[in-house]
């Protein structure tokens, strides 16, 4: 008999993957974290029951959230990152040479333990430009003393547990105190199909930031179809794109491209009119 794993929206809508093994399991400090092998995405990790990112589908998010960002950016010498555990941002980050220095802070190392360990692909676990912090972002962005960062970005869970303080405006004003002048936020922003979250967002970092411009692609993995990703910046354009840096990244990228790059950033009418999908009233807890 087939073995699912189902993740639950809200308790309005099931999502499962048919299992091929299940092969970690631990509560961290902070949360459950698991990795299981399924038919359709390979690996797969997943935290607090909700499916983060899979072999199968993870260059889709990981390679969105990073390039565009790092392809428009000023200067991407220094690269921070909030979040970011199962190592997917840091490696696509670290295909840049013109990337000199980045630094992952990451709450819960048994994140980053459980995918070194069972989601080799996604890492770059030993590239010397690469510091790992195990440490709270919030913390990170509130009081540390380095030199402004080039690039910011965020690569969390979703708004609830250890992830829900990296989505209010008091978190995004201490992530622009920590970048350098014309610098580049970019972070994933949830699902502007389902969520009500992905247009709290973008007011929350409208108060922030002068320019804001979400950007769009599917991520099989995530129920709602539709991801988002935000760049948000004071001096940057986000088509501004840097050709030579943009056509080595897509010589092996595997989704990015400049043409993908534009398009990513059209926004369809619902959306325009800030009006997610179907039934919202029922809100139980969110994904
Ligand atoms: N609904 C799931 C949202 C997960 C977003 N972050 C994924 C982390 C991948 N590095």
């Amino acid at each position: 008999m087939t073995d699912w794993y189902d993740e639950t929206y809200r308790e309005q809508m099931r999502y499962g993957l048919a299992v091929k093994e299940r092969l970690f399991e631990a509560q961290s400090e902070f949360q459950k974290v698991e990795v299981i092998d399924t038919l359709r995405f390979g690996r797969t990790l997943i935290i607090d029951g909700v499916f983060m990112t899979s072999e199968g589908d993870e260059f889709l998010y990981h390679e969105m959230l990073v390039h565009p960002a790092l392809c428009t950016a000023k200067r991407i010498g220094r690269v921070l990152i909030i979040g970011g555990g199962d190592g997917g941002t840091a490696r696509e980050v670290l295909r840049h040479p013109e990337v000199e220095q980045v630094l992952m802070v990451e709450i819960d190392g048994v994140v980053v333990d459980a995918s070194k360990e069972h989601l080799p692909t996604l890492g770059a676990w030993n590239d010397p430009r690469l510091e790992l912090r195990i440490g709270d972002g919030i913390a990170y962005v509130k009081d540390n003393d380095d030199p402004p960062w080039d690039v910011i970005l965020l690569d969390g869970t979703d708004p609830v547990g250890p992830g829900e303080g990296l989505f209010n405006a008091a978190f995004y004003a201490g992530v622009k105190e920590c970048l350098a002048p014309g610098g580049v936020f970019a972070l994933q922003s949830e699902s502007p199909t389902l969520d009500e979250v992905f247009y709290e967002i973008q007011d929350a970092l409208g108060g922030i930031f002068e320019s804001v411009h979400p950007y769009f692609g599917p991520v099989p993995l995530y129920s709602a179809g539709l991801w988002s990703w935000t760049y948000a910046t004071d001096g940057a354009d986000p088509l501004a794109i840097d050709d030579v840096r943009a056509e080595r990244i897509e010589k092996a990228s595997r989704t990015y491209n400049r043409e993908l790059h534009r398009a990513a950033f059209a926004q369809p009418q619902y959306m325009k009119n800030r009006r997610p999908l179907g039934n919202r009233q029922e809100s139980g807890s969110a994904t």
